[in-house]
């Protein structure tokens, strides 16, 4: 068997704007709300790829690399809870065309390399709990960031000595918009 690494392309938020989501998430929710995802860990996934060879990763980064793609602005909007994964996540109102666009070119990259695209269509979002209890509590909205997106980060998922940790592999720069 091939060796294989477990691989997402993602969008990072900026170490600031981390902080600052992990202190309202301690303000805003009681802590036995679930698992609280670490902010090193706190990212936008655009298209998992699951488990790739070293081979298969060389193709899609050179797919990725293709890309020609503005960077656009993300805001952090909206929040959700979805009971079937126990997640409580954080995503955005109305999603930048240029997000859509992305993510979109990243899946269908992926799904014609053979890593299998989930059926379900996109749904932006920043995991911030994991096993949530079902009668956890939103916070009202009101809440709201804004940055741009510049880049776009492969990563690879692993699990070492009981912690999940994302990291960051090659990152792929996004065109300025005067270009
Ligand atoms: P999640 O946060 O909603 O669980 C690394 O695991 C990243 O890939 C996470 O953002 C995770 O989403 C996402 N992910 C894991 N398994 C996935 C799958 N089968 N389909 C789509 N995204 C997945």
């Amino acid at each position: 068997m091939p060796e294989t690494k477990r691989l997402f392309f993602a969008i990072a938020l900026p170490t600031p704007l981390q902080q600052e989501i992990i202190d309202w998430r301690a303000t805003h929710f009681p802590e036995t709300t679930g698992r609280p995802v670490a902010a090193a860990n706190l990212h936008l996934t655009l298209a998992f790829l699951g488990d790739v060879t070293a081979e298969k990763q060389q193709v899609l980064m050179q797919l990725a690399r293709r890309i020609h793609q503005r960077s656009f602005s993300l805001t952090l909007d909206d929040a959700g809870l979805w009971m079937r994964s126990q997640v409580i996540w954080l995503g955005t109102r109305s999603p930048a065309r240029g997000l859509l666009s992305l993510a979109d070119m990243l899946r269908a990259q992926a799904a014609r390399n053979g890593c299998y695209q989930s059926p379900q269509p996109f749904h932006p979002h920043i995991t911030l709990w994991r096993n949530s209890a079902s009668d956890a509590r939103l916070p009202a909205p009101g809440f709201s960031w804004s940055f741009t997106v510049n880049n776009f980060v492969l990563y690879e998922s692993q699990f070492i000595r009981g912690r999940t940790r994302y990291t960051p592999l090659a990152e792929f720069p996004l065109e300025h918009p005067e270009n």
